[in-house]
């Protein structure tokens, strides 16, 4: 094989999972705008995501959401995924919605709100058993406001309880990955602030638990691609949430803030052996002011760039320029890759699949968001909390 042609190859194994809270109503504190033709139902934002799967042909699995995406059958929705051409991925936790949480989840002063937390994770993973899902996603609002609020070492220790619970319910093939946000809601201390503290709980549960990198939860100037480059060394890198960010987390469509960075993500996620299907690749976004679906698709377009980009740094050439301590070579082969136009090679990707080589305007001529307008008529519209 050529080194083009392994590149291709490569890249039509890529799997881009989207979240079912893409497809709905969302926005900040301050508004939510609704969008016309938006989904009512679980079924329905599945459906949304089978189109950018089939327009895409890298978006194979929809991360859903509990209780947001709450059903009485939920084989019966894995089925209805499959029908669709989708499969179902990740089950996200959400122990942040509801007024006993105010204090905390997981980590609560409050033994009763924490076993009303823990139920809530092992539901999750009851429906990880019917679906087939194989990853719980966790994150937790958990933390403090004010110095003295809480006692910081006992919420660690009720954090590790907590999650070893759970991590004992895990069956054959089940993993837990833990998310990490440096603050938000909490402004004091989080109770998992970092990827130190998210490695450190994963490496005492074992195997089956691993780190979470959600692009959008550092600070500024956080190097981000030095920290995927350490948990893929040690064996704990689960997956990304992919988004954007300018300041804080705001779930813009990833590869639009800053597309070197992503590019410098998927180098190091190639660099050290995770574009595999170990690492999740998971988008964690919303579309407040755009046309959802789109911006879906050109959400995973961007990191489908990102990741040609990435696969096409000419490793030999690299190394020896490392090796002889050529700085401006070296940076000049990665900025090489950085610049390569991508799109054609895309494309040819595409139509090698079968897909129509521009998916932005082929999901245009398909007349789906017309459809969806006219159709979706009366009901709730799905959105934070529905
Ligand atoms: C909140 O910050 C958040 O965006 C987390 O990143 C989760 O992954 C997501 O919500 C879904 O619960
Ligand atoms: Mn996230």
């Amino acid at each position: 094989m050529t080194e083009l042609a392994a590149v291709k190859a490569a890249l039509k194994t890529q799997a881009v999972e989207t979240p079912s809270w893409a497809y709905g109503n969302s926005g900040t504190r301050f508004k939510v705008f609704a969008q016309h033709g938006v989904p009512r139902t679980p079924q329905e934002k599945l459906d949304d995501a089978a189109k950018v799967h089939e327009f895409t042909g890298v978006a194979p699995t929809v991360a859903l959401h509990i209780p947001w995406d709450k059903v009485d059958d939920y084989a019966a929705l894995a089925k209805h995924a499959e029908d669709r051409g989708v499969k179902l991925g990740a089950i996200n936790s959400n122990t942040f919605q509801d007024d006993d949480y105010k204090l905390g989840s997981i980590c609560h002063p409050d033994a009763a709100v924490r076993r009303k937390a823990v139920d809530h994770l092992l539901e999750c993973v009851g429906i990880m058993d019917a679906t087939g899902s194989t990853d719980l996603k966790l994150w937790f609002a958990d933390g403090t406001n004010y110095p003295g609020q809480d006692d910081i070492r006992g919420r660690q220790d009720r954090l590790a309880e907590g999650l070893a619970e759970v991590y004992e319910r895990l069956g054959d093939g089940q993993r837990m990955l833990l998310e990490y946000k440096f603050f938000e809601p909490a402004f004091y201390t989080t109770d998992v602030p970092d990827w130190g503290t998210a490695y450190a709980h994963c490496l005492k549960l074992g195997p089956k638990a691993q780190v979470v990198v959600d692009t959008g939860h550092h600070a500024p100037g956080t190097n981000i691609e030095f920290i995927v480059a350490t948990l893929l060394r040690e064996g704990k890198l689960g997956g990304f949430d992919f988004n954007s960010r300018f300041y804080a987390d705001d779930d813009l469509m990833v590869g639009a803030a800053d597309p070197f960075q992503l590019f410098r993500i998927m180098y190091e996620v190639v660099r050290g052996g995770g574009f595999s299907p170990e690492v999740a690749f998971m988008l964690d976004q919303c579309h407040n002011i755009e046309a959802k679906i789109p911006a879906i698709i050109r959400s995973v377009m961007n990191v489908q760039e990102a990741t040609a980009k990435a696969l096409l740094v000419d490793g030999d050439a690299l190394g020896a320029a490392q090796r002889a301590g050529d700085v401006l070579e070296a940076n000049a082969v990665l900025m090489d890759a950085y610049n390569t136009d991508v799109r054609p090679l895309l494309r040819e990707v595409r139509e090698e699949m079968g897909l129509d080589p521009e998916p932005m305007a082929a999901y245009r001529r398909s007349g789906w968001a017309e459809r969806i307008v006219a159709e979706r008529v009366g009901g709730q519209q799905a959105g934070w909390g529905a």
